[in-house]
């Protein structure tokens, strides 16, 4: 029976390093800036007690890291990111130049930063997502704004700087060809901070543009590119790890490209995981290049089981009805599924929490993400609901797909809230994690082991996450899996049409 009522109530309490953001010091003495200093800040958001707290720690944003790469050479330059729990960034010596990150759930906190430092000497550039979206708020906050490829306008931003001729505002576009784009520098991380530090884009944009993605922002225009397939190869081998986390939109908008890229990942004899929308599926051969190529895990937006959500929302997408073939031929090939369901559309009644996670377990999704439907500042979505007179406030915090802020169709604000926080109770509890199970049997042991490690050992996460153990702790499980999907590729060469069985893949997918 669907207890709503105190779905909320039995939330854990989030330890108060990952619910408040660390205090910035006082202001300190006067102290020039050091010259040719950068710092780049991944700023403070609050955890959702309902996820896992391995996914921060998974893998690096890559916009950091990219930056870093286009600072030029007689620039010093650090990363400090504030979720990995060590205290608010460093000071002294004082940075001459501050890069903050910005998205709009943690665009309050990139402020306060912002203001910190400008207080101090240092001069601060806001970049990222948000400050594309709403760039009239954040320019108050900084000393100039870069709008769009950061990676184009980091340089001349220094040169600028270097000159005295800082503007306040610096415009990219997201035309120019990707293998121009220097590699990200990945030794700027903390390595053992995180699980793995491969994260890695290969393509950018997506075919499709549905109406609440950040995509669709007004003033965004992102054609799909593509990287060189041997460009990506080598930033790989590069960082030298057994698991890499490919952060693309969706890397299965071309299968023509993501065939390509398997070809050349496969020599690799890496595991990877990749966020792609369900219609990769449709031709079972891609499926299988993926699995050959070492993809243990793929991300998958199914977003909702309702047929006219997915039209409502502009989504190009197979049939719900169809959804649950595809899961299957996914796992045939041992790609586990962790499927992304957003809350709260217009079609959605009190009976959406129940039936979705009813169908991911009758389809034995390894693991799944629910998000309340939230409308991004300058996309479609934003502006119907604001014509509507339906965004019940404009608390950016509160934007992280975990609240409520707008007033859905069919169920009051608190029953889609209970009615989220049920769902991950449900998905996280002992009995859905045994009806979700592989078929096959040699495959549970390595499920459980990932389900129970990387869902439901928050505690632990907090822990290994303090002492920087993340990168020590999981690195021999991520090689064991390695090992293991080697030698299911080979029994996968020989897995014909005829052999019906599913195969699971009998290792952890750390991405899923
Ligand atoms: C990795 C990732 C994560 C990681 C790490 C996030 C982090 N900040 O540490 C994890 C798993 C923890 C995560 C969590 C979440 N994420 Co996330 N995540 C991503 C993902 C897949 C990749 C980010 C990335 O590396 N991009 C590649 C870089 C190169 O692109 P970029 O970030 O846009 O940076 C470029 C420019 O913006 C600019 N730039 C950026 N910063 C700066 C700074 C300076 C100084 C300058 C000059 C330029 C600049 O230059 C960069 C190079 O061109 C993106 C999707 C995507 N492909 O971008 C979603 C994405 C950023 N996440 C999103 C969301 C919603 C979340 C969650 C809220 C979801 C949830 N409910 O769990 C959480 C919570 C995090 C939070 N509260 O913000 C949304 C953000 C939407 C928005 N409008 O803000 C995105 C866009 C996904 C989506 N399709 O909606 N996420
Ligand atoms: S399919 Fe996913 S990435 Fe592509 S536009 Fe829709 S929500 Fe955005």
């Amino acid at each position: 029976m669907l207890d709503l009522a105190t779905a909320r109530m039995r939330s854990t309490p989030v330890p108060a390093d990952m619910a408040i953001a660390p205090e910035l010091p006082a202001s300190t003495s006067n102290r020039m800036p050091r010259p040719f200093s950068a710092l780049l800040i991944n700023p403070f958001y609050p955890k959702d007690p309902r996820a896992s707290y391995g996914k921060h720690v998974l893998t690096p944003t890559l916009a950091l890291t990219s930056i870093a790469g286009a600072t030029p050479e007689h620039w010093d330059v650090r990363y400090w990111d504030e979720n990995l729990l060590q205290g608010p960034p460093p000071n002294d010596p004082l940075p001459h130049v501050v890069g903050i990150s910005v998205h709009l759930t943690f665009a309050k906190r990139a402020y306060a930063l912002a203001r910190w430092y400008r207080s101090q000497g240092s001069t601060v550039i806001l970049g990222g997502l948000h400050v594309l979206s709403c760039p009239d708020e954040a320019a108050p906050h900084a000393d100039a704004i870069a709008i769009g490829d950061g990676v184009q306008l980091w340089p001349s931003i220094l040169e600028d700087i270097e000159r005295g001729t800082l503007q306040p505002r610096y415009d990219a576009n997201y035309a120019r060809p990707y293998r121009l784009d220097p590699a990200p520098r990945r030794s700027a991380l903390p390595r053992e901070a995180f699980l793995t530090t491969t994260s890695v884009i290969a393509t950018r944009g997506c075919h499709n543009r549905c109406g609440f993605c950040y995509l669709a922002t007004d003033g965004l225009h992102m054609p799909y590119r593509m990287r060189d397939v041997q460009q990506v190869v080598d930033e790989i081998a590069a960082d030298a790890q057994p698991y890499t986390v490919f952060v693309d939109n969706n890397l299965g908008s071309r299968p023509d490209y993501l065939r390509k890229l398997c070809a050349g990942l496969r020599p690799l004899g890496i595991i990877w995981s990749a966020a792609v929308t369900i219609d990769v599926t449709d031709d079972p051969t891609l499926v299988r290049d993926m699995a050959l190529a070492g993809c243990t895990g793929v991300f998958v937006g199914f977003e909702s089981l309702n047929a006219g959500n997915l039209t409502d929302a502009k989504k190009r997408t197979p049939a719900p009805d169809d959804y649950a073939r595809r899961v299957a031929l996914l796992h045939r090939y041992g790609i586990q599924v962790n499927g992304s369901f957003v809350l709260g559309f217009d079609h959605d009644r009190a009976d959406v929490f129940e039936r979705t996670v009813e169908w991911i377990e009758a389809n034995r999704l390894e693991c799944a993400t629910f998000h309340v439907l939230t409308p991004y500042p300058g996309t479609p979505f934003f502006r119907q609901l604001e014509a509507e007179g339906r965004i019940l406030h404009r608390d950016w915090d509160r934007y992280d797909t975990a609240h409520v802020v707008f007033q859905p169709k069919h169920m009051s604000p608190e029953e889609l809230d209970r009615g989220y926080a049920w769902c991950y109770d449900r998905l996280f509890s002992h009995a859905s994690i045994w009806r979700r199970r592989p078929e096959d049997s040699r495959a549970v042991l390595a499920y459980l082991a990932m389900s129970y490690l990387y869902k439901r050992s928050n505690r632990i996460w907090h822990l290994l996450i303090k002492h920087r153990l993340t990168g020590t702790v999981w690195r021999p499980l991520i090689e064991h899996s390695r090992r293991r999907h080697l030698k299911l590729r080979t029994r996968l060469e020989h897995l014909t049409d005829d052999d019906g069985s599913p195969r699971a893949s009998q290792c952890v997918s750390p991405g899923v």
